[in-house]
């Protein structure tokens, strides 16, 4: 039926059908989805700051964090709302890099994503250690738009994507894991599209 429908439109687009978890439909444009509005950010009192079970905390300038090594990522991105955007493109600096800075502890098991305007989006430390992972400054080869997360965004592979915060300012690791906003409305703690963990229950 649905599933039926969805699959026939990835297909003739010409993408292998098992790249569309269930319950999604592949969407050629690039959505936008978010709580609250877009914030105002003022490149020259931005900071991002790291913090919680690490060695040494730091904040970085703007300056300082696009002083560090970048990479580039390709990945598939799926909103809880049922769209799917194949071979979106990000370029940004990789965990490990922050890593090297602020020497994460072993008790550093888990990661809050905290931006702008209070929203927070939490993640086991693994998932920001995956090759393609990045904080990320561009997107599609262009610096991200306001919309999307300018300056700086998460970016999670291998879950629903608003654990991909936008509007990036911190990342806190902890010990324990701690519910992130759409979390504490009841989605689900693990986000994997493929096994549709949409609802905690
Ligand atoms: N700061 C912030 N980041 C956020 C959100 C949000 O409400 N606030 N929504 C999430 C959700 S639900 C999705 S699907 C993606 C959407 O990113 P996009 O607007 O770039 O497509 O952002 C995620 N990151
Ligand atoms: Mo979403």
């Amino acid at each position: 039926m649905f599933r039926g429908r969805a699959e026939k439109k990835v297909i003739e687009a010409g993408y292998d059908p098992v790249r569309l978890p269930p319950g999604q439909y592949l969407t050629e444009k690039w959505p936008v989805l978010h709580a609250g509005t877009i914030p105002d950010v003022d490149l020259a009192r931005w900071d991002l700051a790291v913090w919680g079970e690490v060695e040494n905390p730091i904040r970085l300038t703007w300056e300082d964090l696009n002083r560090l090594p970048k990479t580039q990522a390709r990945q598939d991105i799926h909103c809880v709302t049922r769209w799917s955007r194949f071979d979106a493109t990000f370029e940004g600096v990789h965990w490990s890099e922050l890593a090297k800075l602020v020497g994460p502890r072993p008790s550093a098991r888990y990661v809050v994503a905290h931006a702008e305007q209070g929203f927070t989006s939490n993640v086991p430390i693994a998932s920001l250690g995956e090759p393609q992972a990045l904080l990320a400054t561009h997107a599609d080869g262009e610096p991200l738009a306001p919309e999307h997360g300018w300056p700086l965004r998460l970016v999670i592979p291998g879950k629903y994507f608003w654990k991909s915060a936008k509007w990036l300012r911190g990342i806190e690791l902890s010990r324990v894991d701690k519910p992130g906003f759409w979390e504490r409305y009841g989605y689900h703690n693990d986000a994997d599209p493929f096994r549709e963990e949409r609802y905690a229950f």
